[in-house]
């Protein structure tokens, strides 16, 4: 029954310049286009606009320092006090097409050296992405794109890491829930690639939201 959908939570990842933010918004239009204005929303994390985010701003522009672990456990909290929003839009049929989740979270800081286990706790319990989508791209690649290395984490050799433990948490993903897409192409072709995963869902879901990283 029609009323009994929710919307989907889409989730694109990736490494900084592949993409993401160009595509998540080429997405919403078509979903905006297929369902109407109010079908879809975009969303980003880190959301730069709360207290929070704030904080996690200065950060990125290194206009503060933080601890390793201080600065991963606020992203978390960044991702923890937008949930109820996201689980409001989901219900009320709204599919939410986000730039960046807990994966990021994990493989960002995991590429520092945190432990891995230590990385995923916090962000247990967060609503699960019906479906992720990465954009994968090779380091080198991404760094020949426009406005690279102007943030903290731009840096090649860091990113060589971070998409290793990409890779890794995805194959941890069971049920099709993570699809790997090659990003180096045109736009147009990216676009594509990441609609015949989406395709599936743009009707919204019937299923539950699970909770991420529970077993
Ligand atoms: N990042 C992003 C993290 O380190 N942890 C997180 O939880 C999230 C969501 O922030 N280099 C990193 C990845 C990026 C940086 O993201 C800023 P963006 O999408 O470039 O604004
Ligand atoms: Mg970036």
């Amino acid at each position: 029954m029609a009323s009994q959908r929710r919307g989907a939570f889409i989730v694109l990842e990736g490494l900084d310049r592949s993409g993401k933010s160009t595509q998540a918004a080429a997405l919403v239009s078509r979903l905006k286009t297929i369902n109407g204005e109010n079908s879809a929303k975009l969303m980003k994390f880190p959301d730069r606009t709360t207290t929070i985010g704030k904080m996690i701003d200065a950060y990125l522009r290194s206009q503060n320092e933080l601890d390793d672990h201080t600065i991963h456990l606020l992203f978390s909290a960044n991702r923890w006090e937008l949930v109820s929003a996201i689980n409001a839009d989901l219900a009320a049929g709204i599919t939410i097409v986000c730039d960046r989740y807990a994966f990021s979270g994990c493989a960002f800081s995991a590429a520092k050296g945190l432990p891995y286990d230590w990385c995923i706790a916090p962000d247990k319990g967060l609503p699960e992405p019906d479906l992720t989508v990465f954009l994968d791209l090779t380091p080198a690649v991404a760094k020949l794109r426009g406005g690279y290395g102007e943030e903290r984490y731009e840096k090649e050799e860091l990113q060589r890491k971070v998409r290793v433990l990409f890779h890794s948490i995805g194959k941890q993903m069971k049920g099709g829930k993570w699809q790997e897409i090659d990003a180096s192409s045109s736009i147009e072709e990216v676009e594509k690639a990441i609609w015949k995963h989406v395709e599936p869902f743009s009707d919204g879901c019937t299923s539950s939201i699970n909770g991420l990283w529970i077993e």
